[in-house]
């Protein structure tokens, strides 16, 4: 798919932007909702592979997924408690290790890990 802006990508009616540093979880949130958005929630597979692109071409490293299993281990939800209709993890994965990975990072190749949320990963919105 042809990247039309150096930053962004636009799959359906959704749009996915990089703020192209990397940021905690909860401050990640902050930077997406201060601009409008949220933290990204990829729910097929055009929509993973159009944010797997933006965070292949930024080339920092794996970046946050909205979701969390904050509210109950194990199970894994959107910002507005829903249950994932989608998921990409990698073979593994999600394996909570050491008891602490409550936030999901997307690799380089579009694969999902869970991660503590404490550590610092690409911030990418979607709008
Ligand atoms: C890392 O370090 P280890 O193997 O316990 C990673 C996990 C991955 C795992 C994959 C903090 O865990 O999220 O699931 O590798 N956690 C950290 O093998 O690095
Ligand atoms: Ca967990
Ligand atoms: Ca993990």
């Amino acid at each position: 798919k042809m990247e039309l802006f150096l930053h962004g990508q636009s799959v359906g009616q959704k749009v996915f932007k990089t703020a192209s540093f990397l940021k905690p979880f909860q401050e990640a949130q902050q930077v997406c909702a201060q601009a409008g958005g949220q933290l990204p929630s990829p729910r097929n597979a055009a929509e993973n592979e159009a944010l797997q692109q933006l965070v292949e071409f930024e080339n920092k490293g794996a970046a946050f997924l909205s979701m969390t299993d904050s509210q109950t281990e194990g199970r894994f939800t959107y910002p507005g408690g829903e249950p994932l209709v989608y998921s990409n993890w990698n073979p593994g994965e999600p394996n909570n290790s050491g008891g602490n990975e409550h936030c999901v990072e997307m690799y380089t190749n579009g694969k999902w890990n869970d991660r503590p949320c404490g550590e610092k990963r690409l911030v990418i919105c979607e709008f």
